[in-house]
């Protein structure tokens, strides 16, 4: 089997996790019916744990292109497999799209069949929504920490992580029989404590993506990089504005001091006006018969540009 076969994405990137979302869907199915389930029930409620597995992988593998990650359960991202590369964007929406297919197959002649339906499609939508704030706060080129707080967090993780691994086990109250209700809804009431659940979980992932070593995480963390507004970050703008963040400023200062950095630069600089010099010394002195025409071009106009930049601190 080589890369870039679909029985190779499902292996590489539906199995290996704790499957936590997944098993989440059985075990909720098993306390509302309150007994031991059928052998047919199970197979049902496995079925929608792995189809909330499916959805995660494919978040997972484009979620690892968008932060350019480097590992993923101990294992390179699959995007940086070499012969899958941007194979994987594909490979992303065959994952999303074979939930579909099982779904289809053995649930469609269920009265909850469009529940569920629906109920995957709210949540990927959700998610698209959370994956685009959160990059969009984290421009690689444009650093704005303005844009940051734990508000904003709040927002990105609930949209991001709440919705699809802890409000989808929902699906195993439609697969129950619960209806809605228009006073006390029991979805509405499980979104209630599922969402802060969610949003506790998404820290706790953004706090260990700074603290746990990778061989205990299965990755590498690259919120720092990313420039990730994350849990850490605000947490820690939050409590060192502005007087800390003074202080830290008059660090790094101090370290530039340490290292010398004054005499550094004025050696660079020097350096600099002497390999210019020299380049605008490779023109010929006035008369000279540089270009067409019989304007010609001066080494006083390149050394008027020199001297307005040399030593311009003074
Ligand atoms: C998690 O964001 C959200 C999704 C939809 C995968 P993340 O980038 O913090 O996840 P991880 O740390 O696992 O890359
Ligand atoms: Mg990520
Ligand atoms: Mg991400
Ligand atoms: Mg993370």
């Amino acid at each position: 089997m080589s890369a870039g076969c679909y029985p190779q994405n499902l292996d590489y990137n539906v199995t290996g996790g704790k499957l936590n979302c997944g098993m989440s869907v059985v075990d909720s199915v098993e306390i509302l019916n309150g007994r031991k389930l059928t052998d047919d029930e199970y197979f049902k409620a496995a079925l929608l744990g792995w189809g909330v597995e499916f959805l995660q992988a494919y978040y997972f593998v484009s979620d690892d292109m968008t932060d350019q990650s480097i590992t993923r359960r101990g294992q390179p991202c699959w995007y940086r497999v070499e012969a899958v590369n941007l194979l994987a964007i594909n490979d992303a929406y065959l994952l999303e799209g074979s939930n579909y297919y099982l779904l289809k197959k053995h649930f469609r002649s269920e009265p909850y069949y469009v529940y569920l339906l629906d109920v995957f499609h709210d949540t990927t939508f959700q998610t698209d929504i959370g994956q685009l704030i959160d990059l969009i706060t984290a421009p690689e080129d444009n650093i704005d920490l303005s844009k940051f707080s734990l508000a904003k967090h709040q927002k990105i993780v609930i949209f991001k992580t709440a919705y699809y691994s802890f409000y989808l086990p929902a699906l195993a109250m439609y697969m129950c029989g619960i209806p809605h209700s228009s006073t006390n809804d029991p979805y509405e009431l499980a979104q209630k404590i599922l969402v802060p659940l969610g949003e506790y979980f998404q820290a706790q992932d953004d706090f260990l993506d700074f603290a746990a070593p990778p061989e205990v995480l299965g990755k590498v963390g690259t919120d720092i990089i990313d420039n990730k507004c994350s849990w850490c970050v605000n947490t820690a703008l939050a409590i060192m504005m502005p007087a800390q963040r003074k202080a830290a400023e008059a660090r790094v200062k101090e370290l530039y001091e340490e290292i010398g950095i004054r005499e550094r630069y004025a050696e660079y600089e020097e350096g600099a006006y002497k390999r210019i010099i020299g380049l605008i010394e490779t023109i010929p002195t006035e008369g000279a018969d540089v270009g067409a025409g019989d304007v010609k071009l001066k080494r006083e106009v390149f050394k008027v540009f020199l001297d307005k930049i040399y030593k311009g601190h003074k």
